[in-house]
């Protein structure tokens, strides 16, 4: 029996990273009675970090599923990475959540990823809670990061709660609309009263919860306003309704490691989260008609699933991991993957609980499962009903920004890699790897460089190949900043058959994310019409091949302009190599330079660093474009060029005693000063020398 959908809730759990998202999750899962014993990150032992990378690094890398019972509901919490080079798992999560626990952490407050998740929040248009967590750390401050959340994202966030006590000697919380008290004594959560040192602050907050509850609605703001108060049964449902709606959003205060918080986090969950059956309809394309249809999250309508992730081994094999939207899912059928036109065989379908499967036999709408083995399928792809067959809206992955070479450690183990980065890009979208013929190496990009450290370990526990990593690759661009005309002509006469190709191009920049503009503009068959694509072809080859120092050309406009053609002799091959050697040679007259990545910095440190942090960075030929103080440690927000950060780590690590974090993430590229590009000019042709 399908689950009934009102009681199902989908919450994904995001936030910067190391705020203790699994921790509460681990929190939760205990409190429900679901496990016996707190498991815990550090020790390896948490229910959602199972994977070995995840146990070594004590952070999550991926998406990981676990559910519990709790008050009659199905509580699945998908609980995702934080580190920037992985938040399209945090993306992903989101997309087939119902709603989202922000998680932030009560020391650093909002950081990068909090406002990243944030907006992705925004985009799915998923009600929220704010969650501030690890209260019982020094240099905590509900109050300050409260005032954080309300300053940098953007909505309306009212806290349904304050900390009692401070710091290590946080103890509990009090619930300001029941003005009950939930202290922790003896490892278990007693209601109490409210205790005198905190009723002056928990009157004036709950103040503040009445006025926003008031708020929300005009005739309960006239009745507020009239007679001083509002009830707390009107207050209640006035709250439940705006944050169903996503226009209020709750903070709890919480310390997952002290098991503060979970209780009220769970039954805002339960009572006012929504369920698939609130969510409505989807939306997607008929994949024969391309009409838009709609399905209701109904156990009997056409099936429809959505996969978010695939998890690759090479004993267990594929498994994806997927959400049905409507219709029924069972165990031994078949469907349709509609987004690729193939069929797929079901077997076994399961319920996660981390890297565990409790075996279902049927998954209604709303709910979240694994199915192992799927051929063809991969993460974004929708899987249906083949005689309904539907396209539900994917997951928008980033495109990757950091590429480095790899090279085996043995001979021969060229296969055994490509094998293994085949099925790791299967599993990860954000993974590209290609081989660059110039200089004759393998190249594996990714989000970041944590990101690439991270494939190259699975590779060698997965996969059995060691390889290693040379220093990574800045993905220059090339581009020109002038104008040129040129002649690029390509003649050939030995013996027989010869080649004939001529033509002129007329070569201009384009604006800055411009790309490439082919232009036809030959009149008067100076080059028959079935040569004109060989020109464009012969231009675009080039341009991926890169002319200067062997970085794809972009924004360029090329202009085909003039030209002659041979009756024999011209062919499509000839007039490729002729539009290529003229746009080397045209390139070259326009005034040509490298274009260089720009990250954006954040820097979180403590106060007294931040003169070192912000020399550092100006050393490395970044901009500072803000600086806020949060308490004790100071946010320092730069942009900087990519080349430069390769080495941050270390340094931040020595300015700061280790307190320093920092995370970065592309912005976009900026020409590269002329004394650093003709350093990188010279090392390309050594490195193309090499290859030779
Ligand atoms: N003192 C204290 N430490 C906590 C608390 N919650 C989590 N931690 C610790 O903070 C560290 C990070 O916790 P995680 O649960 O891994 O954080 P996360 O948000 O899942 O991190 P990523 O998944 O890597 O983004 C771990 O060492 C936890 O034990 C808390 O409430 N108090
Ligand atoms: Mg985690």
């Amino acid at each position: 029996m399908a689950l009934d959908i009102a009681k199902v809730r989908n919450v994904a759990f995001v936030g910067h990273g190391g705020v203790g998202k699994t921790s509460l999750v681990e929190s939760i899962l205990l409190a429900t009675g679901t496990t016996t014993r707190l498991g815990r990150v550090e020790d390896g032992t948490s229910t959602t970090d199972f994977d070995p990378d995840e146990i070594k690094r004590k952070i999550s890398l991926s998406t990981a599923v676990a559910f519990c019972d709790y008050k009659g509901c199905r509580l699945n919490l998908i609980d995702t990475p934080g580190y920037g080079d992985f938040v399209a798992d945090a993306r992903a999560g989101l997309r087939v959540a119902s709603a989202a626990v922000v998680v932030v952490d009560a020391v650093a407050g909002v950081q990068v990823q909090t406002e990243k998740v944030w907006k992705f929040a925004n985009e799915y248009g998923l009600p929220r809670v704010a969650v501030i967590n690890r209260l019982d750390r020094e240099r905590a401050d509900f109050f300050r990061t409260l005032e954080s959340l309300q300053r940098r994202l953007k909505g309306r966030l009212a806290p349904f709660q304050i900390p009692v006590g401070s710091e290590s000697s946080t103890s509990g919380v009090v619930d300001l609309i029941t003005m009950k008290a939930l202290v922790i004594a003896d490892g278990k959560v007693k209601e109490t009263d409210i205790p005198g040192d905190v009723m002056e602050m928990a009157k004036s907050y709950r103040e503040k919860l009445a006025e926003a509850a008031a708020e929300t609605d005009d005739d309960l703001l006239a009745k507020y306003l009239e007679e001083g108060s509002i009830g707390e049964a009107e207050m209640l449902e006035a709250l439940k309704k705006a944050v169903l709606a996503g226009t209020l959003v709750p903070v709890l205060a919480a310390s997952a490691a002290r098991g503060m918080g979970v209780m009220p986090l769970l039954d805002l969950i339960v009572s006012e989260f929504p369920s698939p059956a609130d969510q409505g309809e989807v939306e997607g394309t008929d994949s024969r008609t391309k009409n838009p249809v709609k399905r209701a999250p109904d156990p009997k309508a056409p099936m429809s699933a959505l996969v978010f992730k695939t998890i690759s081994d090479p004993h267990v094999g594929k498994l994806s991991l997927f959400r049905v939207y409507s219709g029924t899912m069972r165990s031994d059928s078949q469907v349709f993957n509609a987004s690729r036109d193939t069929k797929e065989r079901v077997g076994h379908l399961g319920w996660l609980m981390g890297k565990t499967q409790k075996p279902v036999d049927e998954l209604g709408p709303g709910e979240i499962g694994v199915v192992a083995k799927l051929k063809d399928t991969l993460t974004g792809d929708t899987l249906c009903d083949e005689a309904n067959p539907l396209i539900l809206p994917g997951i928008a992955f980033p495109e990757p920004s950091i590429s480095f070479a790899i090279q085996p450690k043995s001979r021969g183990d060229e296969d055994k890699i490509s094998t293994g980065l085949q099925r790791m890009a299967e599993e990860d979208p954000t993974l590209h790897h290609h081989y660059d013929p110039e200089t004759k190496q393998l190249l594996v990009s990714g989000i970041g460089q944590l990101h690439v450290e991270v494939v190259v370990e699975r590779m060698k526990r997965k996969y059995n190949v060691d390889v290693s990593l040379l220093p990574p690759r800045i993905p220059y661009k090339e581009t020109v900043k002038g104008r040129s005309e040129v002649q690029g002509k390509y003649k050939k006469q030995t013996g027989g058959r010869g080649q004939y190709g001529d033509t002129w191009l007329r070569i201009e920049p384009l604006a800055r994310g411009g790309g490439f503009e082919f232009v036809d503009d030959i009149f008067g068959g100076a080059i028959p019409r079935n040569f004109i694509p060989s020109v464009e072809k012969g231009v675009r080859d080039c341009m991926k091949r890169g002319i200067l120092a062997g970085y794809p050309v972009v924004d360029l406009k090329v202009t085909l302009y003039d030209g002659s053609y041979h009756d024999v002799d011209s062919s499509d091959m000839a007039f490729q190599i002729a539009a290529s050697m003229g746009l080397q040679k045209g390139f070259m007259e326009a005034r040509p330079c490298l274009l260089e990545p720009i990250m954006n910095v954040e820097v979180v440190a403590p106060a007294e660093n931040a003169g070192d942090v912000i020399g550092d960075l100006n050393g490395r030929r970044g901009r500072i474009v803000g600086m806020e103080p949060e308490g004790e440690v100071v946010s320092v927000r730069a942009q900087a060029p990519m080349a430069e950060m390769l080495t941050y780590e270390s340094s931040l690590r020595s300015m700061t005693g280790g307190r320093g974090g920092y995370s970065m993430e592309f912005s976009h590229y900026e020409e590269l000063p002329a004394q650093h590009a003709d350093k990188v000019v010279a090392a390309a042709k050594v490195e193309k020398e090499k290859a030779h």
